[in-house]
């Protein structure tokens, strides 16, 4: 099954032509505390395995749509400055709207406003590509349900499909083919002193993106058939931590995913290695405040940076240690539906 067949199923009774002059939506960022990282189904963005993430509250990607009549090409704007269409960036985002045209001589002016370092490792393809579902639905008018919205948003990037929600997010990985069963839920717990800190060391363009490095790890990392099962127990390990509100499983067991994550790629052929000398330094430093009795974790995705985990009465002496984390409080955000979704 190809993508334009599952943007026909779903909207099959929606309007084809926009009801309005624009669309606009917010979707939060999101940190995967137990990672996707390998695909059942290339096309689809269909994950071997689920996932869970916490979102990012107020970081994330708002974008806005018009539909130009009389334009001969898209027109992107990221923070106010228009990108160049031969960048990767604008050419992906125009193969996905491709899927969305009233006609294939219909154009759009999209304008983001990302408030997280594009490229990253920091999830902007995924608040970006569930932004611009978001904003296609308050365009043409679908009023689609969550998970219709968060299946369209994983077409354009699989982590996407985590991105419609605050708090903690389960993407399940489906049996369909059609990937009709694999989408974002929301899980109801709340953990109001729950901390999670940037570190960013390098907010450039990633050398190898995560599509490739995924694949490549699936193709040729002899350790890849483990990861179902460590995945499975991980999972199972961060829903009992976040029931019980027990930090400490929840910070060992992301930790401990990430970990493993990079450990595939560096077992991949070519391996690959997205830590720099700074990233480990400061994964050093962690594990020794950790051994002096600091409740504090990190997780890790396709880039350099660090992402820490830590609780709201530990974040002085986390900030004395880290005096550049960017600390977000991801259950602060009053509004817990993203604007663009129907329920
Ligand atoms: C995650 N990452 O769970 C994992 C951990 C990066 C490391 O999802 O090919 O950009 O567009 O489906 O979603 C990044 O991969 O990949 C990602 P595609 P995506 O957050």
């Amino acid at each position: 099954m190809n993508k334009q067949a599952v943007v026909a199923h779903i909207l099959r009774d929606c309007f084809k032509v926009p009801k309005y002059r624009q669309g606009t939506a917010f979707a939060p960022a999101n940190i995967a505390l137990c990672k996707y990282w390998g695909k059942r189904d290339l096309e689809l963005n269909l994950p071997t395995t689920s996932s869970l993430s916490i979102s990012l509250g107020s970081f994330g990607a708002k974008t806005t749509l018009y539909l130009q009549e009389g334009a001969s090409h898209d027109v992107v704007f990221v923070n106010g400055k228009e990108v160049k269409a031969e960048s990767t960036f604008v050419q992906n985002l125009v193969a996905f709207l491709d899927l969305f045209r009233p006609s294939p001589f219909s154009f759009f002016q999209i304008e983001t406003e990302v408030n997280i370092p594009i490229g990253a490792g920091l999830a902007s393809s995924a608040c970006g590509f569930a932004a611009v579902v978001g904003a296609l639905n308050q365009l043409y008018g679908w009023q689609l349900s969550m998970s219709n919205l968060s299946i369209l948003a994983r077409l354009g990037s699989g982590s996407a499909a985590r991105s419609f929600w605050h708090g903690f997010v389960e993407w399940n990985c489906g049996v369909e083919k059609n990937g009709m069963d694999s989408f974002g839920v929301s899980l109801c717990e709340k953990w109001p002193n729950l901390r999670i800190g940037l570190l960013i060391f390098n907010a450039a363009q990633k050398p190898i993106s995560s599509r490739i490095a995924m694949q490549n790890t699936v193709l040729t990392s002899p350790f890849y058939k483990l990861w179902p099962e460590k995945q499975a127990c991980d999972l199972n390990r961060l829903r009992e931590a976040i029931q019980s509100q027990n930090f400490i499983v929840l910070g060992e067991t992301a930790e401990s995913n990430a970990l493993a994550m990079h450990a595939l790629m560096l077992t991949a052929n070519p391996a690959f290695f997205y830590s720099e000398p700074q990233t480990i330094a400061a994964q050093h430093k962690i594990w020794h405040h950790r051994r002096l009795g600091l409740p504090l974790f990190f997780t890790q995705d396709a880039g350099p940076n660090l992402k820490l985990l830590f609780l709201e009465q530990d974040s002085e002496a986390i900030e004395e240690i880290f005096p550049e984390l960017e600390i977000i409080a991801p259950f602060s955000t009053h509004e817990m539906h993203p604007e663009g979704a129907s329920s």
